[in-house]
């Protein structure tokens, strides 16, 4: 039975949420509200991580020096972004190695957006401007989150997702002014990552067993269907800017709700690929366990160097 003294906790921490407190590390907090925000947010940072990969794939193949260097800093700021979350989920008292176990062990996911093969240039431009841009839809909501150093860790993480936005859409552009290959190419690159873009925002409300709880402490600060749609009415008419259109012929603008309509997403794709049968799944674990064996001497020389040196910070 729930002791009334934790009951009126819990009535004081919910007050708190409604009138728009942000919750810090050492305050009160029910014990379902701490594992709900690590479980999230230990996901989001091996979504950081795991992102690395489909774009690692083509440092070593971009077009121009410029690009390389440009696609290299974004890369990085993609492990920051881990770094930071990782950091930000501690602060709830999880420790790494034990999120980085789960992860290793598959027991935790990461976005399914990154169970997806980069196969052309064209699609370093679609994750940018698709990808990125779906992250900061969601990521500016979570920025206004209920708990402080995830909503701070936002904060800084947006500020560089724009500049990703940014550059994976002028790659689009670029190709968009270029040969009648190029165009195809970034057309193609769009028309294949315009629906598992859509999934990044996760099931429909009905479907979503978290949104509830999530939205009540204001985690959430909007549905995942409220922010696909905001997501596909900025995007679209980005598309029609540069030529590209996106593979729905049900999208449509629809004045009576003063939204895009779009077609039904494959449901049964999405919960495939999180279930870990998407097409990369395999290989993107296969590469994290081997960064992680073979990162094993460098953790072990700094631990064993910080044993030495406990005054260091
Ligand atoms: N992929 O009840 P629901 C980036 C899971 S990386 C995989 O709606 P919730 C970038 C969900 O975890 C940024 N799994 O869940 C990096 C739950 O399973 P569990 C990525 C998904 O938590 C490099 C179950 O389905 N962004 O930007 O209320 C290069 C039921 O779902 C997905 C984040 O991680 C999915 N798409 O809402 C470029 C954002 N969707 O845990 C770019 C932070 C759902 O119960 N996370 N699931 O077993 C969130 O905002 C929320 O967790 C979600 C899901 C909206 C994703």
């Amino acid at each position: 039975m729930k002791n009334t003294d934790t009951a009126g906790l819990e009535k004081e921490f919910q007050d708190r949420i409604d009138r728009g407190e942000i919750i810090e590390p050492k305050d009160w907090m029910p014990e379902r509200y701490r594992k709900q925000l690590i479980r999230m947010m230990s996901q989001h940072a091996h979504s950081e991580v795991v992102g690395m990969l489909p774009e690692g794939n083509w440092i070593t193949r971009a077009p121009s020096l410029r690009r390389k260097a440009v696609l290299l800093a974004k890369v990085q700021d993609e492990a920051g972004h881990g770094l930071y979350i990782y950091s930000a989920a501690e602060t709830l008292g999880a420790d790494r190695k034990d999120l980085l176990a789960e992860f290793l062990s598959g027991r935790a996911k990461y976005s399914s957006i990154f169970n997806y093969p980069t196969l052309t240039w064209a699609d370093m431009g679609a994750i940018g401007w698709l990808v990125d841009g779906a992250a900061i839809i969601n990521q500016t909501a979570l920025a206004k989150c209920s708990y402080g150093p995830y909503a701070r860790a936002m904060i800084r993480i947006c500020k560089e997702e724009n500049f990703h936005h940014k550059q994976g859409y002028e790659i689009l552009s670029t190709l968009m002014k270029g040969s009648l290959p190029q165009r195809a190419m970034a057309q193609d690159a769009v028309n294949r990552w315009w629906w598992p873009s859509l999934m990044m925002f996760g099931p429909q409300d009905a479907n979503s067993p978290n949104s509830e709880e999530l939205l009540r402490w204001k985690v959430k600060k909007y549905s995942n269907d409220e922010l696909r749609q905001r997501f596909i009415d900025r995007t679209v008419p980005q598309a029609e800017h540069i030529g590209l259109s996106f593979p729905d012929p049900l999208l449509k603008w629809n004045e009576k709700r003063r939204h895009y309509d779009f077609g039904k997403i494959n449901w049964e794709e999405f919960f495939n690929v999180i279930n870990g049968r998407g097409p990369c799944n395999r290989e993107r674990m296969k590469a994290r366990k081997k960064a992680d064996e073979d990162g094993l001497w460098v953790r072990l020389a700094a631990e064993a160097y910080a044993a030495k040196h406990p005054n260091l910070n």
